[in-house]
């Protein structure tokens, strides 16, 4: 019989699952990166904090953004920062502290921003992005802009007081806000049982008066699609929303952590449904451990590229300096007044 040549709109479909999984190809070979640079002494500054594991969340929640739309992220936040966009050699070179970083090397992995692509900032104090994005999705609406601001936090974060006033006054003034909480079945070295009550924090949505949905966190394609669906109803001015993704953090808390209190078989359990692995597989590409063959080498080419830009970012970031003491205080506080302050004449 013969084949049918797929339609555009196949072909198309097929572009965009592939760009999919190439953005969750960088983030994981990205961090992995930065998880063995950790492990070497003296390369990196402070603590390292990976998503392995939860790619499909950052890739699948951002994909669903516009550029006019305000990412608020928190210390696990490398992958929302290369699926919004951010350049993977200015990221690294900010996590190593260099002058060229993203943030001039002051800010390291911990308390990045990157103003041109949105990203107003990462709040690594647990439950501190909710209220910080309520006051950005207010400036939106006090400005009639178009935007809706996104924040990440997790399923620890959503035990806390300030998560819940969030939730409350976005709902009360019906801002623009989509509450991603990422369900990593983690906090710290706390399992998900023992600091929350009910299985799922999207439950808790009705109870504030605003829509909530739960997805398989690994499922790329559903977390989109779910996000686009939630972001509709932020934009159409029915106030926030809460999208709970259902994942699995698969390294320690931090790079510091070799997880000893983990189940390994829950972890095992957990690397059966890696969402790299599940879009591969759903888009017909076989891994290199079983063959290749064209399809194979798809998923070694997206694999390849991959790497390239990761040894181009470490490249990029030990070529560049640490920054002089004598400008350690600048490009650190607004001027409030006098030229360079907003709003001033002069600057
Ligand atoms: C207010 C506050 N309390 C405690 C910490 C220390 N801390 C950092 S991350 C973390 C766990 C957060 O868990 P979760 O919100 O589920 O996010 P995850 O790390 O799983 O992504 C803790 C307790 C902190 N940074 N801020
Ligand atoms: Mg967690």
């Amino acid at each position: 019989m013969q084949q049918q040549s797929p339609s555009p709109q196949d072909t198309e479909q097929r572009a965009a699952l592939l760009a999919l999984l190439y953005d969750m190809i960088l983030i994981r070979t990205f961090e992995e990166r930065v998880s063995s640079l950790a492990r070497e002494q003296g390369r990196l500054p402070g603590m390292q904090i990976t998503c392995i594991g939860q790619e499909a969340v950052a890739v699948g929640v951002v994909r669903a953004l516009r550029p006019v739309d305000v990412v608020v992220t928190n210390h696990r936040s490398h992958g929302h920062m290369l699926a919004r966009g951010s350049d993977p050699a200015a990221l690294m070179a900010e996590i190593m502290g260099r002058a060229d970083g993203l943030n001039r090397g002051k800010s390291g992995t911990l308390h990045m921003a990157d103003p041109k692509n949105n990203v107003l900032m990462t709040s690594t104090v647990v439950g501190a992005g909710p209220p910080l994005a309520v006051g950005a999705a207010f400036a939106q609406r006090y400005r009639r802009g178009p935007g809706v601001t996104c924040v990440f936090f997790g399923d620890g974060a959503a035990a806390e007081g300030s998560v819940h006033e969030a939730m409350n006054l976005a709902a009360v003034w019906k801002l623009p806000v989509l509450f991603v909480c990422e369900s990593n079945c983690w906090a710290g070295a706390q399992a998900h049982q023992e600091h929350c009550p009910i299985g799922e924090i999207a439950a808790r949505a009705g109870s504030y008066g605003m829509p909530g949905e739960v997805v398989n966190g690994n499922d790329v394609e559903r977390v989109l699609e779910t996000a686009l669906g939630l972001l509709e109803h932020c934009r159409s001015g029915q106030g926030p929303a809460l999208l709970e993704c259902l994942t699995y953090r698969m390294h320690g808390h931090g790079e510091h952590d070799p997880q000893h209190y983990v189940d390994k078989a829950e972890l095992a359990a957990w690397a059966g449904r890696d969402p790299i692995a599940r879009l591969a597989g759903a888009l017909g590409l076989a891994d290199e451990a079983s063959g290749g063959g064209e399809a194979g080498g798809g998923l070694r080419a997206l694999r390849q590229r991959a790497a390239e830009a990761v040894d181009r970012a470490v490249a990029f970031a030990d070529a560049s300096p640490y920054p002089s003491p004598e400008e350690a205080l600048e490009h650190v506080y607004v001027n409030p007044i006098g030229p360079g302050a907003p709003g001033s004449q002069e600057g």
